[in-house]
């Protein structure tokens, strides 16, 4: 391979340049000067890297302007505080985001590559849990492909959420070494990092003019170091930034320790350090390492509430006028910490009083709530609070004192009241209410349905509600169309294209224009065509990863997300179970043969979501070996769900499973991509499936099950599992055949637990909901027979999905809590 001057279109910046022979000088450049490596020896790995940083030196260029258009013009800046976030690969994402991938095809093509193989190479950054890492990811695209500032704020995992492997059934968990080649997408800067104190004590001590003054001593500090990515918007000038937070030792050695010959203790204090930042918390684990989890928490809004300090003396403005340069957001409780901590940077460090700190602070925050599961809802032992951030515990307290005065105010006598209110649980062995910290030290809380949004203002948060009902509102969730429309599905994307042109792409709501396109049979006929081939890809996919072949003839159902009890992947099971006892009984033969597909990882100590894992494989096992009912049936369970296979699964699902019990999940978003692509759901009126079902009409939405309000009633009146169970053959004969053995080589123990929580409780009312949930799946079948019909519903589907585009929750957030606007960045030259 030769490579001469003349190849480089002459007027192009080889740094800058997006046409194809521009970039082709520029990949062999970075192989040979960055990676250190001739082509003739260069692996995938290399080339990937090479064509990584090619494309990044186009991102940074977007950067700087959009750096240098934000300080000139003094912008105010949304700042995403996350614990987590779930970008997915960057590559492609960012080759489409500034539209060079048929330049950047065409280059690796001449180099002898396939951009396809490039692709495959990255790791992708597992830095979150599922729906709340993904929106995160979600809502910095579309802040800047809408072009607001904004800055995503968290944490660099070294290993992020654990990767699955599927052995003998079983869920195995193996370390995600995302970081093993290094990371071409973010870069360094150690020359900001920030020092974080934890532990010690407090001293007070009256200042200069005799007011009364707390200082921090701490135990140890560590030091935050940053690594910023680039995130490009959607074919805009702006290039905003996600900053993540790695933690140092602040001295490689502790002189002190190692002068006087303790050598292993000094290494010991880095590595205690270090590890702060090693490893992302599963959310759903029933006990976890308590103590890092929340010095995690505190390291990263620290070093995030300094930056932003630090950006701000930058630019010269007074702190009395942060919330005007900052929107700062929490998502989840897992920063709230933040509201005691920039009181303590008002008060102690910029010395500030009591209540002009306050009145920043409520005026920066906004609290998004993301769960109304009690066991999610953080709280932190009082005691382990104070010994992790002393000061910080005489900061909650006054918090809370002064709140509690005016509830009192206006509540006289109601100590009840005051007592449910308080942000230091006083009860219950004395613990900090997180959730609590974060209402009373932000202007606005939001939920993220519609339902959600009520049921928070009904329930956990329901007294806040009533003392400020002005800073209750609801913020429905969306996903990006660039990254689960257009990239994951190239295909209908083209077709959707053709018809209505690509303004879908950033305005999703002009898909409502093919709605007329549902009754014109040769749309229908390419609409099949289209989802055909998404599924023949799946179906490789899930051949290659599980060697279960399944049929793209048949109706691929699918439930991908987290395994656990509320989200029912068992109420699945149990229909699949139902249907194969049918099948063996010679009954159900006549309708659409289907393959169910699962995927999803369960928290590595949450025993029951491990043994329903078990319980998928086990069925997938009978099923598929059994020629009397694999004509019709057929399971598969892929392995390590997460953005990369993701792509694979929304557009070749045919029917999306969104079935939890009603007032559980909050909103979903998973039920966002599956429309998206055009599958039906199935599904309970539960999170965002109402308002989805709303858009795209009932009578192309599959409905079961209990409503929220009926669950709660027949809660109330003491819901008794075994009654149902017994007055139901068919149930029975169900549920008794996973303790029949059968499934689990005659061990008839293996899934009694899963069974034994059904009969005993039944939390999340599966029992109550089976016969509902067979019924509507029979009428899935039904409609499944007549493709052309089904076809239809599926494009509706996709025409009337326009609300759940992250664009407009984005444009919600800015208009109703952050007050910010957009600032266009000039698209720089070259
Ligand atoms: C999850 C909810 C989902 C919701 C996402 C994003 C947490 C704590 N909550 O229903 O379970 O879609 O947040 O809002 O992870």
């Amino acid at each position: 391979m030769t490579l001469c001057d003349a190849d480089i279109t002459p007027t192009e910046d080889p740094r800058t340049g997006l046409h194809a022979p521009t970039l082709r000088r520029a990949i062999v450049d970075h192989l040979t000067y960055e990676q250190g490596v001739l082509p003739a020896f260069a692996t995938t790995t290399d080339w990937y890297m090479a064509l990584a940083h090619a494309v990044r030196d186009r991102l940074l260029h977007r950067w700087a302007r959009t750096v240098e258009t934000y300080v000139a013009r003094d912008v105010k800046v949304v700042a995403y505080l996350s614990a987590e976030f779930l970008p997915g690969p960057h590559l492609g994402n960012n080759l489409a985001q500034l539209g060079i991938e048929e330049a950047a095809r065409q280059a690796v093509t001449e180099l002898g590559l396939d951009l396809a193989a490039l692709l495959e190479q990255e790791e992708e950054p597992g830095l979150g849990n599922g729906g709340l890492g993904r929106l995160a990811s979600c809502f910095l695209d579309s802040l800047a492909t809408l072009e607001v500032p904004a800055i995503g704020y968290g944490i660099r995992y070294e290993f992020g959420l654990f990767d699955q492997e599927i052995r003998d059934g079983w869920q195995v968990e193996v370390t995600d070494k995302w970081l093993r080649d290094g990371n071409p997408w973010e870069i360094a800067r150690p020359q900001l990092s920030c020092p974080v104190s934890f532990g010690g004590r407090t001293e007070s001590y009256a200042d200069d003019q005799k007011r009364y003054r707390v200082r921090w001593v701490p135990e140890r500090v560590v030091n935050g170091i940053p690594y910023d990515t680039p995130i490009a918007g959607y074919r805009v000038g702006t290039c905003n930034t996600l900053r993540l937070w790695r933690a140092e030792a602040c001295e490689s050695f502790d002189f002190q320790a190692f002068n006087v010959g303790d050598y292993y203790r000094a290494v010991d204090e880095k590595i205690v350090s270090e590890t702060l930042t090693k490893v992302l918390y599963p959310n759903d684990e029933p006990e976890i390492g308590k103590r890092l989890r929340l010095a995690q928490q505190y390291f990263f809004v620290a070093c995030s509430l300094r930056d932003m300090l630090r950006i701000l003396d930058l630019t010269g403005v007074p702190v009395e006028r942060f919330p005007e340069q900052f929107a700062v957001q929490l998502n989840d409780t897992h920063p709230s910490i933040a509201v005691a901590e920039l009181m303590r940077l008002l008060v102690d460090e910029r010395l500030l009083a009591w209540e002009p700190a306050w009145e920043i602070t409520q005026r920066t925050f906004g609290y998004t709530n993301h769960t109304l599961l009690p066991e999610a809802l953080e709280t932190w032992p009082l005691s382990l609070f104070g010994s992790v951030l002393p000061r910080h515990l005489e900061i909650v307290r006054e918090i809370d004192r002064r709140f509690l005065e005016v509830v009192r105010a206006r509540h006289p006598g109601d100590t009840a009241r005051a007592a449910r209110m308080s942000i230091v649980d006083e009860e219950a062995g004395k613990r900090i209410r997180m959730a609590h910290l974060a209402c009373v030290g932000s202007h606005a809380v939001n939920g993220v349905s519609a339902l959600h949004s009520d049921l928070v203002r009904q329930s956990v948060l329901r007294d806040f509600a009533e003392l400020w009902p002005e800073r209750f509102s609801n913020k429905t969730n969306g996903v990006t169309p660039r990254r689960f429309l257009a990239q994951a599905n190239p295909e209908l994307s083209a077709l959707l294209t053709d018809h209505v042109g690509g303004g879908w792409v950033t305005a999703l709501d002009e898909l409502h224009r093919i709605e007329p396109l549902a009754d014109d049979a040769v749309f229908r006929r390419r609409w099949r065509d289209v989802k055909r081939r998404t599924k023949e890809r799946l179906a490789a996919h899930v051949a290659a990863t599980t060697g279960v072949t399944i049929d793209p003839e048949w109706l691929f159902d699918v439930q991908v997300k987290r395994i656990h009890e509320y989200k029912r992947q068992h109420l699945n099971v149990l229909h699949i179970v139902s249907c194969y006892r049918r099948l063996k009984q010679g009954r159900g033969r006549d309708v659409p043969p289907r393959a169910f597909v699962f995927a999803g990882k369960a928290a590595p100590g949450y025993v029951m979501a491990k043994l329903i894992i078990k319980l998928i494989n086990a069925v997938a096992a009978v099923v598929n070996a059994d020629p009397d009912v694999n004509q019709h049936l057929k399971v598969a369970f892929i392995p390590n769900f997460g953005m990369k296979n993701a792509h694979l699964v929304y557009p070749a699902a045919d029917l999306s499973e969104q079935i939890s019990l009603a007032g559980k999940e909050a909103s979903g978003t998973g039920n966002m991509k599956f429309a998206m692509n055009g599958a039906l759901t199935i599904g309970t009126l539960d999170g965002a499936n109402v308002e989805i079902r709303d858009a795209v009409g009932a009578e192309n939405f599959f409905l079961f099950g209990l409503t929220a309000d009926e669950v709660r009633v027949a809660k109330a009146r003491g819901y008794r599992p075994e009654e149902v169970y017994r007055s139901d053959a068919e149930l029975q004969d169900t549920v008794d055949f996973l303790t029949s053995g059968f499934l689990s080589g005659g061990d008839r123990d293996l899934f009694r637990p899963l069974v034994a929580s059904l009969l005993d409780r039944d939390e999340y009312m599966l029992l109550a909901d089976y016969r509902s949930y067979l019924e509507c799946q029979a009428a899935v079948s039904r409609r499944y027979a007549d493709a052309d019909d089904w076809a239809r519903r599926s494009i509706l589907n996709v025409a009337r999905i326009g609300k759940f585009s992250s664009d407009r929750a984005i444009r919600e957030y800015c208009a109703d809590i952050w007050e910010t606007a957009p600032v266009p960045v000039t698209p720089a030259a070259g």
